[in-house]
Order: C-alpha cells, then sequence, then structure tokens
C-alpha cells in the first residue's frame, strides 16, 4: 500500500459536495421551529409602533382575559428581577422589555405565553400601551445638534447623544504628509443600513426542568458557548446548569450574533411557568428590530503626489448606532476593525478618528457579513481610490497597482499596525484584469459614449483581517478569542470532530472532514462533524467575522496532529522499530527503512483498544485549543462592468469577475458558493436594498416590499478565478478565511462602475443603493446624489 488519493479521500482540495446538504434538500433539516417539546408554550412580542416616546401606562387586563394566555411579561415585570435591562457585547445596556420610555420604532414592549402563537399574537393586541410622543433623531446630525433631545436619559452620566468618540494613528505624521501633497483628494459617503435577512428569523424554545435545575435553551446562535456564559452571568444561573443548543440555522450573516430581549424573555417565562416556551420571530420583527448593520457616514482624504503615490490618508466616521451600542465586536476598538481602510496600500501616514451616537433606530452597526466594519473600510477605500485616481488624470488600474503592497514587502505593517501575512496583490489585478478585458472595454466604452451610451467599468479590491483573535489583541467583554477542537477516532477508525464554531450554511460539516482526511488520511466520508451544543462541543468563541477556518479549522488541524503523534507510537509498537524510524505519509505509517512495511491509521486506531505499548494511555483521542499568532489576510479583485440608460437611470451587469485569493481553499466548489453568495449581497446592497427613516422614525424597508432581496433572475453571473494561491504562513494548512470578502469588496465595484459610467458628467458620488431615481438625478442635473437626509414624511 502507498500514500491514499488525498483528493479522492475528500481531503484538502476536493470539492466534495456539501453532506449537510442532503438532509437540508429534503426538508430534513433541524431548524429552531421543527423543535417541539412536550407542554411548550409560544411567546409574541409586542412592539412600539412609535420611535421615541414615554411610556405613561401599560395595562395587560384584557390580554389576560383571554383564553390560553399563561403569562404577561411587562418591562415592570422583569425590573423585579433584575431583568428589564441586559448587558450588550459593547459595554452598553440594552431594553430587555420598556419601562420608562421607547426608543425605536419596533422596540419590545411586552411579551405574551399562550398556548398557541396566535392566541399569543391577539393578547397582544389587547395589551394597552399610552404614549407620550418625543421628537425623533435618525442621524448623527440631529443626535449632536443643540437640543436635542437626549435618548439614552436612562443612564447616569449621559447628557448628550454621543457614545464614544476614538481615534487611531499617527495625526502628527498625516499632517504632514497632507502638507507635502501635490493634490488632496476628498470623499463623503453614507454607507446605509443594511439588513443580513437570512431566510429563518431568530427564536429560541427555552426550556427550564424544575427537578434538574437545568436550563435548556434552543437558539439561533451563531456563538452559543458565549451565549451560555452570558446566560449565567445575566440571569445569575450556574453555568454549568445551562445548555445553550443551536440546531440547524437557516442563514446567520452575522443576524445571529446579538442577544435579544426575545431569548431573554423566553428563558425568564420558561423559569416562571416551568413549561418550556418557545419564542419565533416574524419577518416584520426580523427586519425592523434586529442586527442592523452599516449606517456610517465617512468623510476622507487622500494627500497625493503627482506621479500617483498616496502619501498619507485621514478619515472621520460619524456611526448611527441606533438606541443601544450592541456591536459585538473586540472591546479594544470601538468601532471595530474600521482602521483596516486601505490594508492592501502601502501608505506611510495614516489617521482616523470616529464618533458614535445614538439614534431613534434599532440598535445598528452590528456585522453584517464583514469582519467588524470591514465592509464600510473597504468600501469608502475603493470609492476613495477610485475617486483619486480621476482626480489626478491617472489610471484606476494602474494607480492601484503603484500603490499596492508589493509581494517582498510582506509580512508588512500597516499604518494602523496591522502586520498583513502575505499577498500577491498585483498579480491578483493582472488575472482580473486580464478577464474582464480591460483594454479592449476601454476602446469600447470610449465607442459607445460617442453615441451618447453610458458603459461604466470599476474595481474594487480588498482585504479583510480574519480570524480573530489572537487573544493578544482580540478580546469580546474581556473574554479573550481563541478557539478549540476536539477529534475522536474510534476503535474501527471512524472518527468524530467537534468545534466551539457554529455553521449557519458555510458547509462546516463538509470541510471539517476534509481537514481530518488530510491530516490523518482518514476519508472525510468517515468523519462526522459535530457542532452547536454547549454540553458536548468544546470551547469556542462561534462563528462570525470569517473566523472558523482560521481559527478552529486550524484547531481541527491541530487536534489531528496531536492524534497522529500518538499514533505514530502506536505504530512504532506495531512495526516493531522504534518512533525515530517511522516515516508518515497519508493514510499511513511506515519504516524509513523498509517503505514495505507500515501499517495504516486504521490499524493504528484499532491497536489503541486492543493493542497499546506498556506505559500508553489507550485510546485515540485529542484536544487542541488554538489560539493564532495573527489574523489571516485573504484579498481579492472584483471588476464589474454595466451600461447606465440616460434615459431612466436604470444599470444593467454587463460582466462580473471575481479573484480571490484566500490562501489554500479546503473545499474549492465551497469556497465558490461563498463567492457567488457574497456577489449577490454586494449587487443588492448596490443596486437595490433599501431602508431609511422617515422623520418621526418610522422604519421604511421593514419588509420585502421596500427591502429588496434579489432572486436568480436579476442577479448577474460571475466569472470567478481561483488561480492565485497566497498560502497564509501561519495557519497550520495555509487557509485563510473568505466568507465574507466578496460581500465586504463587491459593493465598491458595482458602484464604481456606475460611476465610471456617468463620471464625465461631473458627478462625483451616488449613495448606495443606486436606485434609478438617484441615478437618473445625477445625470440629469449634473450633481452629487446622496441617500444619507432623512425622507420627509407625508401629511
Ligand atoms: N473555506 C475553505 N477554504 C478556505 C476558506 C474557507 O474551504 N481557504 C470554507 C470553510 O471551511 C467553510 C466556508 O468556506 O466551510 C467558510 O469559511 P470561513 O471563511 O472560515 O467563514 P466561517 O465559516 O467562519 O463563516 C462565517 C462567514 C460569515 S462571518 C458570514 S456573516 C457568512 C458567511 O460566512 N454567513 C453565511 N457565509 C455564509 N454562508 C451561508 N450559507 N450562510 C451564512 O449565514
Ligand atoms: Cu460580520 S457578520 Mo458574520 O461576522 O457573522
Amino acid at each position: 500500500m502507498t500514500a491514499l488519493d488525498e483528493i479522492k479521500i475528500g481531503g484538502l482540495g476536493a470539492s466534495r459536495k456539501r453532506v449537510e446538504d442532503d438532509r437540508f434538500i429534503r426538508g430534513k433539516g433541524n431548524y429552531l421551529d421543527d423543535i417541539v417539546l412536550p407542554g411548550m408554550l409560544h411567546m409574541e412580542i409586542l412592539r412600539s409602533p412609535l420611535a421615541h416616546a414615554r411610556i405613561t401606562s401599560i395595562d395587560t387586563t384584557r390580554a389576560y382575559e383571554i383564553p390560553g394566555v399563561h403569562l404577561v411579561l411587562t418591562g415592570e415585570m422583569m425590573a423585579t428581577r433584575n431583568l428589564a435591562w441586559m448587558p450588550t457585547l459593547s459595554y452598553d445596556t440594552q431594553a430587555v422589555l420598556a419601562t420608562d420610555k421607547v426608543r425605536f420604532q419596533g422596540q419590545e414592549v411586552a411579551a405574551v405565553i399562550a398556548d398557541d402563537p396566535y392566541v399569543a399574537k391577539d393578547a397582544c393586541e389587547a395589551i394597552v400601551v399610552e404614549y407620550e410622543p418625543l421628537p425623533a433623531i435618525v442621524s448623527p446630525a440631529q443626535a449632536v445638534a443643540d437640543g436635542a433631545p437626549v435618548i439614552r436619559d436612562d443612564k447616569e452620566n449621559q447628557a448628550d447623544n454621543v457614545i464614544y468618540t476614538w481615534e487611531i494613528g499617527d495625526k502628527a505624521a498625516t499632517d504632514a504628509a497632507f502638507a507635502q501633497a501635490d493634490l488632496v483628494s476628498t470623499m463623503k459617503l453614507h454607507y446605509p443600513r443594511s439588513h443580513p435577512s437570512p431566510i429563518e428569523c431568530c427564536g429560541s424554545v427555552a426550556d427550564f426542568n424544575r427537578a434538574t435545575s437545568k436550563l435548556t435553551v434552543y437558539m439561533t446562535t451563531q456563538a452559543p458557548h458565549i451565549i451560555r456564559a452570558a446566560v449565567a452571568l445575566v440571569a445569575e444561573l450556574p453555568e454549568h446548569m445551562i445548555r445553550i443548543v443551536s440546531p440547524d440555522i437557516g442563514g446567520g450573516f452575522g443576524n445571529k450574533v446579538p442577544v435579544y430581549p426575545g431569548y431573554v424573555c423566553s428563558i425568564l417565562a420558561s423559569i416562571l411557568l416551568e413549561r418550556p416556551v418557545k419564542w419565533i420571530e416574524d419577518k416584520t420583527g426580523n427586519l425592523i428590530s434586529t442586527g442592523f448593520a452599516r449606517d456610517i457616514y465617512l468623510d476622507g482624504e487622500l494627500a497625493l503626489r503627482k506621479d500617483g503615490k498616496i502619501l498619507g490618508m485621514r478619515m472621520h466616521a460619524d456611526a448611527d448606532h441606533g438606541a443601544f451600542f450592541s456591536d459585538a465586536q473586540p472591546s479594544k476598538f470601538k468601532i471595530g476593525l474600521l482602521h483596516s481602510t486601505f490594508a492592501c496600500y502601502d501608505i506611510p501616514a495614516a489617521h482616523l478618528t470616529a464618533r458614535g451616537t445614538y439614534s431613534n433606530k434599532a440598535p445598528g452597526g452590528v456585522a453584517y457579513r464583514c469582519s467588524f466594519r470591514v465592509t464600510e473600510a473597504m468600501f469608502f477605500q475603493e470609492r476613495m481610490i477610485a475617486a483619486a485616481a480621476a482626480d489626478l488624470g491617472v489610471d484606476p488600474a494602474e494607480f492601484r497597482r503603484v500603490n499596492f503592497v508589493r509581494d517582498e514587502q510582506f509580512p508588512h505593517r500597516t499604518a494602523f499596525g496591522f502586520l498583513l501575512d502575505s499577498g500577491q496583490y498585483a498579480k491578483c489585478l493582472d488575472v482580473g484584469l486580464r478577464a474582464i478585458g480591460y483594454e479592449e472595454f476601454r476602446k469600447r466604452q470610449e465607442q459607445a459614449r460617442a453615441k451618447g451610451r453610458l458603459l461604466g467599468l470599476g474595481i474594487s479590491t480588498m482585504t479583510e483581517p480574519l480570524g480573530a483573535g489572537n487573544s493578544r489583541e482580540y478580546d469580546i467583554l474581556g473574554i479573550k478569542m481563541f478557539d478549540s477542537a476536539e477529534l475522536k477516532v474510534h476503535m474501527t477508525g471512524k472518527a468524530i470532530v467537534r468545534t466551539g464554531a457554529r455553521t449557519q450554511g458555510q458547509g462546516h460539516e463538509t470541510t471539517w472532514a476534509q481537514i481530518v482526511a488530510h491530516e490523518l488520511g482518514i476519508p472525510a466520508q468517515d468523519v462526522v462533524v459535530e457542532e452547536g451544543d454547549t454540553d458536548t462541543a468544546p470551547f469556542g468563541m462561534g462563528t462570525y467575522a470569517s473566523r472558523s477556518t482560521p481559527v478552529a479549522g486550524a484547531a481541527v488541524s491541530m487536534a489531528a496532529r496531536k492524534v497522529r503523534a500518538k499514533a505514530r507510537k502506536l505504530a512504532a509498537h506495531l512495526l516493531e522499530v522504534s518512533e525515530e524510524d517511522v516515516e508518515w505519509e497519508l493514510g499511513r505509517f511506515y519504516v524509513r527503512s523498509a517503505p514495505d512495511r507500515g501499517v495504516t491509521i486504521t490499524e493504528c486506531a484499532l491497536a489503541a483498544y486492543s493493542n497499546m505499548p506498556d506505559g500508553l494511555e489507550p485510546g485515540l483521542e485529542a484536544t487542541a485549543f488554538y489560539d493564532p499568532p495573527n489574523l489571516t489576510w485573504p484579498f481579492a479583485v472584483y471588476i464589474v462592468t454595466v451600461e447606465v440608460d440616460p434615459a431612466t437611470g436604470v444599470w444593467d451587469v454587463l460582466d462580473v469577475v471575481a479573484v480571490d485569493d484566500c490562501g489554500v481553499r479546503i473545499n474549492p466548489m465551497i469556497v465558490e458558493g461563498q463567492i457567488m453568495g457574497g456577489l449577490t449581497e454586494a449587487y443588492a446592497m448596490a443596486n437595490m436594498q433599501f431602508i431609511t427613516f422617515d422623520a418621526e422614525g418610522n422604519c421604511i424597508g421593514s419588509n420585502y416590499m421596500d427591502y429588496l432581496l434579489p432572486t436568480a433572475w436579476e442577479t448577474p453571473g460571475f466569472e470567478l478565478h481561483s488561480e492565485v494561491v497566497t498560502p497564509s504562513p501561519h495557519h497550520p494548512i495555509g487557509a485563510k478565511g473568505v466568507g465574507e470578502c466578496a460581500a465586504v469588496g463587491g459593493p465598491a465595484a458595482f458602484v464604481n462602475a456606475v460611476l465610471d459610467a456617468v463620471g464625465h458628467l461631473g458627478i462625483r458620488n451616488i449613495d448606495m443603493p443606486l436606485l434609478p431615481d438617484r441615478v437618473w438625478e445625477a445625470i440629469t442635473e449634473r450633481h452629487d446624489v446622496s441617500g444619507a437626509p432623512p425622507v420627509r414624511s407625508e401629511g
């Protein structure tokens, strides 16, 4: 026997079909709403119709009169148990159920627990709440205006609506760079609110068992272990008596990272009623109250030299966080990793300031398919780069190439202090330009323009810091960021691997088995992957920020290597040679001097239970905790071509080319799926997704008539390229994260393409979404169009 064929056993690089899809496409998944427990009750939430109002009274009498109603929770009741407010992941507090005021439209005011969800919903409507309306704030500018009402008057020492001010970088060096500039290019834009809107909404089934004192909560969460710790601390329950189970998840995209009031209410209700309580959000509830992202005003400048070299960068961010500051992000950074902006460019000096403010909107700024605001960072970067190239009158592709971090500069320290691990930026760009037919397109564009047709080409590049931690720099609420994996090899050579991550559609059940196959030669189909149950899964910080492959995946590798080290001892024993004389090739140990004499990993597994050498602990399992030395930095180039109709402002996508370098690909097919999904979201954000607020704080876009999800019909085709592979030097298998790259880098490619088509008309910016009326207004009025100011309400 010789080494196994890695692709045949489903190892690294095999485009193995996703094993989880078998049950999903047959409708056999086990999602939260599939969970039915004996005696289970149902909870519905009453939400505020107003954005900002004082609550003068809540009368629940009529709700209690409805047959089938067991409990009506109000903020006042929660307060008696110290649960009216809960801590957020960013050291703020958030109302669980409103007591004093409501602070955004859709805020949770009361919860009804009843025999079935319809009765609970009816009972919600029977609750009488009296409000005294207050003026609403819907932008950072309004939040800091003189005389603005203080939204968070519940907080001591909060005299205004400012949450934080923050800065990073070297101001003096940046000022000096600007003093030397031949030209200063500016950019001001608004990255609008967006919503992850996974197919499955959020929900929980809380089951408190009085007999055992154990609380089991089935919950749509991307980070079950963190939730367990949070529940232990907030509800003051012992951690070992809490079991969080995250069942199959119908998409997360960041929506299922935060802790929502519904979870807390269902837990309290189950404890009070001693019965399982299920809460499932409806689509409106999900769209109006949970997991908003972005909503940030960015204003920046580049100091440029005539020859196209960038000397310095400065920017200011005004972030609208909504009524509660509840972002999940590393504690050290107030505005996530926004300072990853311009990381792929070699810029000597940079300075960033940020201010976060409260508004009468649902909590926002929560990540949506981005590693803590990297989406905003890269969007701004690539819009700014496009504008600067135009200001300088240089080719935008060449401008990028001149300023890229060069291959020989890695590892490269950015002006904001990140250490880039590896990359081949110029090569990715070349592949992209060739694929789109750059030179030919420029000619076509010119000919078309002569005939009054508007063609445009947009380039976007991005690099993303993925894989928090290392624990030195990254923690959430003081909990250091690392991950672990546990691998058990059974006596017949089959195995189970568990991690503290939680797949939501990314395919971990498929890819983690491939890592084991790569490390041990156990065919992937013989390895089962389990995640999401805190009673069985080893500790982990969860799945977001595309950290699973960089951290949990690395832990799988390390656990497998520990198993291999032990198997080597068993092999030496079986082969009757010393360990030093044993060599490894995929699936098999052999004697160095006699390669024909060998034992398979399966034989070693059996020996671990039946024939171990004296003094060796039986069994073949290992747990590895992995604290990454650094983040992984994938890179990508996205290029889009469009045609804009000057008569209507409608734009059609002609071609999309994507060149992603995420290091070694575990499963190329899954990686391509991730990229296509991300590009689809990027297209949606650029083209059609619109959430805004009128002057009274009414949320416009809280339904799928206003907030559009692209279907296969309108989504353009994508041409994907995988020929550039720069392994991460510090990751055990050289893989970098990829789950968010296309959603991060994609939007600017679409927007840059449209602006390239209309830029010669004197238009510098149109804010997303680039709806036809905005594009048409820009073309006909020849001015920039900002989507930022609140929509005036009629009547
Ligand atoms: N992968 C690979 N080779 C690489 C990198 C990744 O084969 N070099 C595989 C991984 O093993 C995994 C998938 O690609 O199966 C994504 O891996 P990774 O980049 O590590 O990201 P995570 O698993 O941590 O997923 C999180 C990321 C985030 S943060 C959001 S948001 C998002 C995304 O994944 N949400 C998703 N993609 C999603 N895809 C689906 N279907 N559903 C979501 O909710
Ligand atoms: Cu940034 S959304 Mo994902 O990190 O779950």
